[in-house]
């Protein structure tokens, strides 16, 4: 059963719906949901630092950034607020080219992706490297505005949005995982929307 709230539409939890997760509301619009202020980088002083379990850190200017083979990508956004986005078209390096600069440790398992403001999140590197995982700096063909995460964000379309993290100026390889800003605040470890990990038990 849909009911219709404006554009607004309740996805039903039967499956039968608009390809939402359960419990999620479908929407066009692209809400911001930001805790505390949102950063301003300055792109001649943006750095990005792979680190933690590596052979040897690497630190990548904008340019070098920019430099790295590019992707297009059309994905799914569902926020834990219960909003879903179903239309999104991403452009982007993927996380798995940014990789391939570092080599991670036998024992590496997780990371924890670091960004500008201090907004720290975890996920294991087998969900990091999905080919849908990319770093966006355009969305729906524009440059990605500051509030959305501009200049350069995560995106990680098969968890909630929470993993996607805006302002991304890192990511340190981990030998076990590790609860980020909000894991530690009692979201889920692993925030698939598909089994409605919200929150941890
Ligand atoms: N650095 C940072 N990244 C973040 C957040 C944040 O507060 N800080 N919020 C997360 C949450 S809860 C969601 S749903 C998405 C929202 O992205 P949007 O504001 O572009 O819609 O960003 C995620 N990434
Ligand atoms: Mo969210």
């Amino acid at each position: 059963m849909l009911k219709k709230l404006g554009r607004i539409t309740r996805a039903a939890r039967n499956g039968d719906d608009e390809n939402a997760p359960p419990g999620q509301f479908v929407t066009e619009k692209f809400p911001v949901l930001t805790f505390g202020p949102t950063q301003s980088i300055d792109l001649d002083k943006w750095r990005f630092r792979i680190f933690g379990l590596v052979d040897e850190e690497v630190t990548l200017d904008w340019k070098q950034f920019m430099d790295l083979e590019k992707t297009t990508l059309g994905a799914e956004f569902h926020c834990v607020t219960q909003w879903s986005r179903l239309q999104n078209t991403w452009e982007g390096i993927a996380f798995t080219e940014v990789m391939k600069l570092v080599k991670p440790g036998p024992g590496a398992s997780h990371v924890m992706v670091h960004c500008y403001g201090g907004y720290t999140t975890n996920m294991s590197l087998e969900v990091a490297t999905d080919n849908d995982v990319l770093y966006a700096y355009k969305h729906d063909g524009a440059a990605l505005e500051s509030d959305h995460g501009g200049p350069l964000r995560l995106v990680v379309p098969k968890r909630y949005g929470w993993k996607s993290a805006k302002w991304v100026n890192g990511i340190e390889f981990m030998a076990k995982d590790a609860p980020g800003f909000w894991e530690v605040r009692g979201y889920h470890m692993e925030g698939d929307p598909w089994k409605e990990d919200r929150f941890s038990a």
